[in-house]
């Protein structure tokens, strides 16, 4: 019976996919869409990322250009986001994954793999809020990352439960000791973008009048307490730092000084660990794949995160009243801001498209894994 189970299931899953009305599929049909819009392949020149509902929205209803004048179907994207949307120009398409690790991942893996797309010449922009160290930015603050790391990629031993000498729960795979370097990778430890483009989208991203509110202000102000929560206790601002990746919604200082750490470790000192979300990491392994069979240029990929919490508490607050309980106002500014310093960056792309952007801003730096799967040697690990 065991093995039966899943044949059973599988059998009778073609048997209904067989059955399905010819009308569930036609959606994802070529043919829809050149009835449709009169083509079906499009080459954006940006594709936006976004990861939920309050991160896309900014991107709906705008004055600039209606991204809601072609949807497309793609099989795979998530039932909750099953379309792609683009300008009617079809030059700027905005996708949403679905939060955490897996959404991300499949919905950036089907999307690379979609025959109605030519990415070759396209940018990736991620464009998502995140958690925020008080030691290098603050509340509302956008970041572009040159590193995404996968920090939680380790062993987990409950602080209750660890060695008296350890100073965290988590240990690297294959290692037997906090801090110790991983003998165990697994490919999606470590992504390095392309800094160069990263400094462009930074200099576009500064002409932004980045929002603020007065919860946030207030909610800041308190993280002056402390001379190194400096940056935390600042108005909001453009930063180039990077971004951890951990499924798990982590809190609290040890836990960020832990992944902090993990940062530094993984990165050979390089990192500047700074947001924190649950997608980067998986979306960039999917388009990594993709890059490796030639669908989408790894040399296109921006990373902006803005803030919308700090990763950890001012000092004397509790861990737990910090995540679960204060009014931080950050969550607003974040959005907004994914708005004011994005489109920024895309019509600095756009504008500079046939100067610069078409034929792509080469790196001066390792872009890739840290496998070296796209050529080239990593220059981190
Ligand atoms: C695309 O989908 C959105 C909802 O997701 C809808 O508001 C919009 O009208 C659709 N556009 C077209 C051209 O069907
Ligand atoms: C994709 O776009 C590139 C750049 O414009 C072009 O060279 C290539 O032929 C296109 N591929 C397909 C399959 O249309
Ligand atoms: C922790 O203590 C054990 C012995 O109890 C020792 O073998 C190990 O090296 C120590 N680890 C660290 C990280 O100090
Ligand atoms: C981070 O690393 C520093 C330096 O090795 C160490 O003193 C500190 O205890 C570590 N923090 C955590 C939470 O592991
Ligand atoms: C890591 O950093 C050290 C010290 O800065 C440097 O000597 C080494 O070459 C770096 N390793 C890599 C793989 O870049
Ligand atoms: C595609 C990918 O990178 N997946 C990894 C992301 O992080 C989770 C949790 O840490 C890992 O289990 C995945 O392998």
């Amino acid at each position: 019976m065991h093995f039966l189970g899943p044949l059973l299931a599988c059998a009778l899953w073609f048997r209904s996919a067989a059955a399905w009305p010819q009308g569930l599929w036609s959606r994802y049909d070529g043919e829809v869409l050149e009835r449709a819009y009169g083509k079906a392949l499009f080459s954006p020149k940006v594709v936006v990322v976004s990861m939920f509902s309050p991160e896309a929205e900014v991107w709906y209803g705008i004055p600039e250009f209606n991204i809601l004048a072609i949807n497309i179907s793609v099989p795979g994207l998530s039932m909750l986001y099953p379309d792609v949307h683009c300008t009617a120009d079809g030059e700027i398409c905005q996708v949403t994954t679905g939060e955490s690790e897996i959404n991300a991942a499949t919905t950036i893996g089907s999307l690379v793999a979609s025959p109605y797309f030519n990415f070759s010449q396209t940018y990736f922009m991620i464009a998502g809020i995140a958690g925020v160290n008080p030691e290098v930015a603050t509340l509302g603050s956008v970041t572009f990352a040159k590193y995404a790391v996968q920090v939680a990629l380790q062993y987990e031993f409950d602080a209750r439960e660890m060695p008296e000498n350890f100073t965290t729960g988590y240990v690297p795979l294959g290692a037997t000791a906090p801090g110790q370097y991983p003998t165990s990778i697994y490919g999606t430890e470590v992504f390095e973008v392309n800094e160069a483009l990263r400094d462009l989208a930074i200099a576009f991203a500064n002409a932004a009048d980045l929002t603020d509110s007065d919860a946030a202000v207030s909610y800041r102000a308190k993280y002056a307490a402390a001379t190194r929560y400096a940056a935390g206790a600042t108005g909001p601002s453009v930063v180039p730092c990077d971004v951890a990746t951990s499924d798990v919604y982590y809190s609290g200082t040890l836990l960020s000084e832990a992944f902090a750490n993990t940062t530094t470790l993984l990165t050979n000192g390089s990192g500047i660990y700074c947001t924190t979300a649950q997608e980067d990491n998986a979306s960039l392994e999917a388009l990594l794949r993709g890059a490796m069979h030639g669908r989408v240029d790894f040399s296109r990929i921006i990373v902006m995160r803005t803030a919308s919490d700090f990763d950890r508490p001012y000092p004397g607050e509790a861990a737990s009243f910090n995540l679960l309980w204060a009014d931080q106002g950050g969550f607003e500014p974040a959005i907004q801001n994914i708005y004011k310093a994005g489109i920024k960056v895309l019509e600095g792309i756009i504008e500079g498209w046939e100067g610069s952007f078409k034929k792509g801003i080469a790196p001066t730096n390792y872009v890739g894994d840290i496998f070296g799967t796209l050529g080239g040697t990593p220059d981190f690990g």
